[in-house]
């Protein structure tokens, strides 16, 4: 069954503990005070708690062109939280990072956007923001890419919260993509 989407703020912490709790509906009677007209019992229990006790997790990048390998980063990013919160280089942003991307800020936003594992998605605009995206945001977990491993802009986040570098996605990056496009290869496995 196509679990509903829920993009907006906080509710996509819903969605995620609708699909959770979904999964183990099969054997679980409704909570208590569930209306039985209520057709997603649990929406209002997940909007309820807001942000207690939920783990978040914050993860940076241009994802331009978006590939296998981000979304492969995104889903175990997900997997170490419950609300997953990508901020997305501005085009200026990629101008300082010596990058510029195919697809403008608008348009890569509304494709992480449709990424079921991502819950808000926010602006990138300077190197120095980091530390106060994760108090503004209460950030348990920051995750980057292993190409990314002690880089010190990440490392300078450990004392407000974990920081965990996940495997890079081997054979796929967004500069591949861009010249086998020109070249006319195939890719992808
Ligand atoms: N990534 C990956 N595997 C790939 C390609 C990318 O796991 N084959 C990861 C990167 O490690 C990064 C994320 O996907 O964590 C986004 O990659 P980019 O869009 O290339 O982001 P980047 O240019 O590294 O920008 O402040 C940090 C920067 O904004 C990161």
């Amino acid at each position: 069954m196509r679990m509903p989407v829920y993009k907006s703020h906080g509710v996509g912490i819903a969605r995620r503990r609708i699909d959770r709790n979904m999964q183990d509906m099969t054997h679980q009677t409704q909570p208590a005070d569930a209306a039985a007209t209520d057709p997603v019992p649990n929406v209002r229990f997940a909007a309820d708690e807001e942000y207690h006790g939920l783990r978040r997790v914050l993860t940076y990048g241009t994802y331009d062109l978006l590939h296998y390998g981000h979304i492969r980063l995104l889903r175990r990013a997900a997997e170490l939280g419950d609300y997953l919160i990508v901020a997305l280089s501005t085009d200026e942003f990629n101008k300082l990072k010596g990058k510029t991307s195919f697809y403008s800020y608008p348009v890569r936003r509304e494709m992480l956007e449709g990424v079921r594992y991502v819950d808000l998605v926010i602006p990138e605009e300077t190197w120095e923001q980091k530390i106060s995206d994760v108090q503004k945001y209460q950030v348990d977990v920051v995750v980057m890419g292993s190409d990314w491993k002690d880089d010190p802009r990440f490392e300078a986040l450990r004392p407000y919260c974990d920081v965990v570098y996940l495997d890079r996605t081997d054979g796929i990056s967004t500069t591949e993509v861009r010249s086998a496009l020109n070249g006319g290869s195939v890719h992808g496995r």
